[in-house]
C-alpha cells in the first residue's frame, strides 16, 4: 500500500503532484508541506522540467485546508514551537507557487478550502470542473484568513478589496461559475482526469485547447457586486458592521448575517484589520507575512483551540468565544 499523503512523479516533462490523504479530504499536514516544497525546489531549476501539475488523488476533495486538528493538539500540550513552524512553512511553500518560474497548473474538482487553495491558486494556471467549490472558513475556528488568500483575493483579475474582504470574512463558498467570474479560476473544464492526462500529453496549452468551455451558470458574486462594495469596502469590522445595517438589501444582509452566524466575533475583527493591512501590501510574501504575525497571536488566543473543537473534534458547532477584542490589538503586528 501507498503510504505516501502526496504522491511526487515525473511525467514526460511535467512534475506531477497528487494529493492522496482520502480520509482527511487531503487536508496538509507538516510531511505533505515539506514534500510538495522539496519536489517544487527540486523541479524550479531542472531543464527536463517543464512544468508542474497538482492534483488530488480523489474526486471528492482537491484539499480541506490545514491539519488544524494537529495544531490544537500541539496547542493543548503547551507548545507553540511546531505548530507556528508548520504555518510559517506552510506560508513559504504558498510563496514559492506564488513566484514559480513555470506554469504551475492546479485542477479543482471538489471541495477546495482554506490550504487548499494556498497550494493551487497562487500559481499560473487554475482550472475548474463545475462541480468544484471553494471556500475560506477561517472564522468559524476562530483563526484568519490565511494561506495568501488575505492578500491575493483583494487581487485576484475581477476581485476588488471588498469582494476579498466578503469572501474571507463571510467563508462564502464560490462556486465555479463565481471562481471564474472573479478570475480566481482562469478556466473551466469538464473532466478533470482527461485535462490532467493532456497537459501531460499535449502541454498545457494544447489541454487547455481541447478541453476548455465556458458555462450559463450565473455567479451569484456578480449579482451582489454593488451590495458587496456598499458594505465590505467600509473599512474595519466596525464600519463593515455598521454598513449591513444601514443596507437597503435586506436580502443581502441576511445572507450575510446567515453565514457570519457561527464566526468568533474576535476572527472577524482581526481579519478585517488583515485586509486592511493587506489592500497595501506590496508583494504576496508581505501578505504572507502579515498573516503569519497576526497567526501568531490569534493562534495564542482562546478562539483557537475553542473553535477548532467545535467543529473538527467535537463537531457540536457550539463553540463559547470571548468577547470580541479590541482591534488595536491585532494592528500592533500588522505593517
Ligand atoms: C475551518 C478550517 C478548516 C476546516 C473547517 C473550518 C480546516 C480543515 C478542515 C477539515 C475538514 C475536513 C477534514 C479535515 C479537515 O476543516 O482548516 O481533516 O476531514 O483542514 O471551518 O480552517
Amino acid at each position: 500500500m501507498n503510504e505516501q499523503p502526496v504522491n511526487v512523479s515525473v511525467r514526460q516533462r511535467t512534475g506531477v503532484l497528487e494529493l492522496d490523504r482520502p480520509k482527511a479530504l487531503n487536508s496538509l499536514n507538516h510531511e505533505m508541506i515539506r514534500i510538495i516544497t522539496d519536489a517544487l525546489e527540486g523541479w524550479r531549476e531542472d531543464p527536463d522540467i517543464e512544468q508542474v501539475l497538482i492534483v488530488s488523488a480523489s474526486p471528492k476533495a482537491f484539499c480541506a485546508g490545514g491539519d488544524v486538528r494537529q495544531a490544537r493538539d500541539g496547542i493543548l500540550a503547551g507548545d507553540h514551537g511546531p505548530v507556528d513552524q508548520f504555518l510559517s512553512d506552510e506560508y513559504a511553500m504558498d510563496n514559492l507557487i506564488g513566484t514559480y518560474p513555470k506554469p504551475y497548473i492546479a485542477v479543482w474538482d471538489g471541495i477546495v478550502m482554506g490550504g487548499g487553495l494556498g497550494v493551487s491558486s497562487h500559481g499560473s494556471h487554475r482550472v475548474t470542473t463545475a462541480k468544484a467549490w471553494a471556500s475560506m472558513p477561517e472564522m468559524a475556528i476562530g483563526y484568519i484568513t490565511d494561506v495568501g488568500i488575505s492578500w491575493s483575493s483583494q487581487r485576484w483579475p475581477n476581485s476588488t478589496p471588498a469582494i476579498g474582504t466578503f469572501i474571507g470574512l463571510t467563508a462564502y463558498r464560490m462556486t465555479a461559475a463565481d471562481m471564474l467570474h472573479l478570475g480566481l479560476a482562469t478556466h473551466l473544464v469538464e473532466d478533470a482526469a482527461a485535462f490532467a492526462e493532456d497537459v501531460i500529453g499535449l502541454g498545457v496549452d494544447g489541454a487547455l485547447e481541447k478541453h476548455s468551455t465556458t458555462t450559463d451558470e450565473p455567479s451569484q458574486v456578480a449579482a451582489w457586486r454593488e451590495d458587496i462594495e456598499a458594505t465590505f469596502g467600509a473599512g474595519t469590522w466596525a464600519d463593515i458592521d455598521a454598513a449591513l445595517d444601514a443596507h437597503p438589501n435586506r436580502e443581502f444582509v441576511d445572507t450575510v448575517r446567515d453565514l457570519m452566524a457561527k464566526a468568533s466575533p474576535s476572527a472577524t475583527v482581526a481579519a478585517a484589520e488583515l485586509y486592511l493591512a493587506n489592500r497595501d501590501a506590496p508583494t504576496l510574501r508581505d501578505g504572507l507575512d502579515n498573516e503569519e504575525r497576526l497567526g501568531e497571536l490569534v493562534r495564542r488566543q482562546p478562539d483557537f483551540v475553542e473553535g477548532i473543537r467545535a467543529v473538527l473534534v467535537d463537531k457540536t458547532q457550539d463553540a463559547q468565544w470571548t468577547d470580541p477584542h479590541d482591534p488595536e490589538e491585532y494592528r500592533a503586528v500588522l505593517r
